[in-house]
């Protein structure tokens, strides 16, 4: 099980330079501007460390959250929100583009969606690009707390269907799905290790101590080909 003893802010970056100079392996949150990126970030670390707003567009930087020196969280500026200015958005799209594109680190992205609602283009397109790209991802449609139970399988089996990825159901506001996400951690932190086992890489993604990632997680990676193409 990952304990969250020591989650701390590593980092603020908006250029690579400022990224910060470690081993850890890092998995990035990604969505639409205010899904909840920031407030599932604060659900799994128990610690109300990312700041979360009403209003889209809170999150401006590139923000490292370092977990018990095996983990790194990478919460990202969203992207298509009509409300957040074009200028701020232009500003965005490279930085985001630059990281999930250049980080070796980076061994897995969380798509973070509404589940209320359809996917949008924009998370349509991100998600097909995840794919291209070759990088483990899983979607998390979060709000779960917002429709009744009983409805939200039906909202998942959409998303799943729609976005091409396995999705889960979660909730920044009651902790549910909290576990399930936790795994998902594991898991893409186990597929790095054993993927940099495999071809005699150490450091980055072979990295963190302790033996404890767990159990699960499908084994078809390899890097695909690294176009950046995606539109705002
Ligand atoms: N009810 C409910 N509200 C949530 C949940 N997750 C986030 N919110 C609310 O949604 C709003 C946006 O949350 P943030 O976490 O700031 O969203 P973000 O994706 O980080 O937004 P940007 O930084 O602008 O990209 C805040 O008012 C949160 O309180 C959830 O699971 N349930
Ligand atoms: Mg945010």
């Amino acid at each position: 099980m990952v304990k969250w003893h020591a989650a701390e802010l590593a980092a603020t970056a908006v250029e690579p330079k400022q990224y910060p100079r470690h081993d850890l392996p890092e998995v990035a949150l990604v969505g639409r501007s205010n899904v909840g990126k920031s407030s599932l970030i604060n659900r799994l670390l128990g610690r109300r460390l990312a700041r979360t707003s009403n209003t889209p567009g809170r999150t401006q930087t590139l923000n490292f959250y370092a977990v018990d020196k095996r983990l790194c969280l990478v919460d990202l500026p969203g992207y298509g929100y009509a409300r957040v200015p074009m200028r701020m958005r232009r500003r965005w799209q490279p930085m985001i583009e630059h990281y999930l594109t250049e980080r070796p680190n980076l061994v897995g992205v969380i798509q973070v969606v509404d589940i209320r609602h359809p996917p949008t283009e924009d998370d349509k397109t991100m998600a097909a690009w995840l794919a291209r790209r070759g990088l483990p991802a899983v979607a998390v449609a979060t709000k779960a707390d917002k429709i009744a139970r009983g409805r939200r399988p039906q909202h998942v089996a959409r998303m799943a269907r729609e976005l091409g990825l396995p999705v889960l159901a979660f909730s920044a506001a009651t902790g549910e799905g909290r576990d399930d996400v936790i795994g998902v951690l594991k898991a893409m932190l186990l597929e790095a290790r054993l993927a940099g086992e495999a071809s005699g890489v150490s450091g980055a993604t072979g990295g963190a101590d302790g033996p404890d990632a767990a159990e699960g997680a499908g084994t078809d990676e390899g890097p695909g080909a690294p176009e950046a193409q995606r539109g705002g």
